[in-house]
């Protein structure tokens, strides 16, 4: 059995189909950005802190993968806003197919931003695009300041690293600025936000980082319109 062409194929269907959704969210004006970390860094949690600090009528959406349970949708539907849990059933990524089914009955043009919550996992969904404007890896204070070493390809691959949990910077030997230069060795001029969705420190920089990338997207796609 060989399996490196199988995989090859996969993927570069996938990237096929990725493209065709980046066209789409292009044309449509769509910030799709893809939230990547270890199961249980504050994803979800961070999502939580987002949908609930923004206008109701802001023109978002979100897509949350996990291999089973519908708890995450049912912990962001409660802010009113258009959200669906896809199900794996075992796989540990997300794929461009998977997001392009489940964004078949929305309507792009409504949406100015669609979050997009990947299976908890630090690794499988480095290979896969969805798509997406911008990756963004959570790593969260727990897990150790040298995982952007052991990790390095969703690091090298994320414009944005966000460290959360730091309310528990006291109780965890963490070393932060460590964590930060081990990032930006994989990935140099890597930004760096440092959030704690339970303290509610760092959520106002996120939500000014999402307004200025959405702007930056805007701006892009003008100009290529142009040229
Ligand atoms: N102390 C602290 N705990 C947090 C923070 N953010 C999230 N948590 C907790 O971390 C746990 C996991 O949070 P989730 O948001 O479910 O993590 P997730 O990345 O979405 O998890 P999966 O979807 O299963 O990969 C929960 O018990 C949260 O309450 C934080 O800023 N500080
Ligand atoms: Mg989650």
């Amino acid at each position: 059995m060989n399996r490196v062409p199988l995989q090859q194929k996969v993927l570069s269907e996938n990237d096929r189909l990725a493209a065709s959704l980046r066209e789409g969210f292009r044309e449509h004006g769509v910030l799709c950005v893809n939230l990547i970390s270890s199961p249980g860094s504050g994803k979800t949690t961070l999502l939580e802190r987002t949908l609930e600090a923004l206008p109701r009528a802001a023109r978002v959406a979100v897509l949350t993968g996990d291999i089973q349970t519908e708890n995450d949708a049912a912990r962001l539907k409660r802010f009113g806003f258009p959200v669906k849990q896809i199900t794996t059933g075992g796989t540990c990524h997300l794929d461009a197919r998977m997001i392009e089914r489940h964004l078949a009955d929305w309507n792009l043009e409504d949406l100015d931003i669609l979050f997009i919550e990947n299976v908890g996992n630090l690794v499988c969904p480095s290979s896969y695009d969805l798509g997406e404007a911008a990756k963004i890896v959570i790593l969260s204070v727990t897990e150790g300041e040298d995982k952007p070493l052991k990790y390095p390809s969703i690091f090298f691959k994320s414009e944005l690293l966000i460290l959360s949990k730091v309310d528990l910077l006291p109780y965890v030997p963490f070393d932060i600025e460590a964590a930060e230069q081990n990032a930006r060795r994989i990935h140099p001029g890597m930004e760096v936000l440092r959030i704690s969705c339970a303290k509610q420190d760092g959520v106002e920089a996120w939500l000014t980082w999402l307004k200025n990338r959405r702007e930056a997207f805007q701006q892009a796609n003008r100009e290529a319109v142009l040229q």
